[in-house]
């Protein structure tokens, strides 16, 4: 039941997986990018969701070897898809807010992209409107070391904090996601599809790319083609997937 002392052991143990889920191109159907999310497989309670364990490892700071091990995974398959002539698609990593703040999180990444021998150019870093928010000089700073290495970087879960949007165009983005609250009641709601039109329209006019996330119906599907949002992402198209089941899909795609 002591999910943290359990949490401790549970990287050497080889509990952990990735899932994937791709990012697919409204208009043209291609898989436009893999999303990795990180799985524990508990031996006595089954899958634990990140929700309820992400926290914990925040807290107890076992986010830097999770978050480390995730990267590295991530960062392997996809270079391994690409070799094997499957991908040429950008793997996106999640970054909590620790993980964000971490003072060697350049040199880290650095790193990984070292040892898997992967172009950064095949990389996303996802981090959070409230993580980017918390301090916008170190975002700004941070976030151009990252481009100058040639990692993008997606701003996830967007409109539920609360940005001032002239940061926005200091920080050099690449995508934006709209955050899946907006989508869920989209075709209901005439102020999600207000929302989601303001936040395609501002993605657009800063040249960003837009992802919209959590589409579950040909008809969320449909509003956000009517709204120009090029990317979508969600169990409509696929749920996040093991790695096995998404290099069969990226062979189907082929
Ligand atoms: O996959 P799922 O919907 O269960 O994820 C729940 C939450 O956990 C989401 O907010 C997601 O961003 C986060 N998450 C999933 N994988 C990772 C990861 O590898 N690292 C971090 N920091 N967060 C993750
Ligand atoms: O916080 P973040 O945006 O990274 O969360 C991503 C999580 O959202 C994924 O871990 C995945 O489990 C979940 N997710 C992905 N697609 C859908 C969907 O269509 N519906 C719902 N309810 N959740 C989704
Ligand atoms: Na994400
Ligand atoms: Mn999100």
């Amino acid at each position: 039941l002591d999910l943290e002392n359990r949490l401790h052991r549970a990287l050497e143990r080889g509990e952990f997986m990735l899932a994937y889920q791709p990012k697919v191109n409204i208009k043209t159907g291609e898989i436009k990018g893999m999303e990795a999310l990180v799985r524990w497989n508990h031996p006595e309670l089954g899958l634990v969701s990140p929700a309820k364990f992400i926290p914990i490892a925040e807290e107890t700071g076992l986010i830097m070897p999770i978050g480390e091990w995730v990267l590295k995974t991530a960062c392997g398959q996809n270079q391994a898809w690409i070799e094997s002539g499957l991908s040429a698609i950008p793997v996106a990593v999640n970054l909590s807010v620790r993980q964000f703040r971490q003072p060697d999180l350049v040199q880290k990444v650095a790193q990984v992209l070292e040892e898997t021998g992967l172009d950064s150019q095949y990389l996303i870093l996802e981090i959070t409107e409230t993580a980017a928010m918390l301090d916008v000089d170190f975002t700004r700073k941070l976030l151009r070391e990252l481009e100058q290495m040639g990692v993008n970087i997606a701003l996830d879960d967007f409109g539920t904090g609360y940005s001032s949007l002239s940061y926005l165009k200091q920080f050099p983005l690449h995508t934006l996601k709209i955050d899946r609250s907006f989508v869920k009641d989209l075709t209901e709601e005439p102020a999600d599809i207000a929302i989601a039109r303001a936040v395609i329209a501002l993605g657009h006019g800063l040249d960003l790319n837009v992802v919209a996330e959590g589409v579950e119906t040909q008809e969320q599907l449909d509003c956000l083609r009517m709204l120009d949002c090029e990317e979508i992402q969600g169990y409509f198209f696929s749920r996040p997937l093991s790695s096995e089941d998404a290099t069969h899909l990226l062979q189907r795609m082929r």
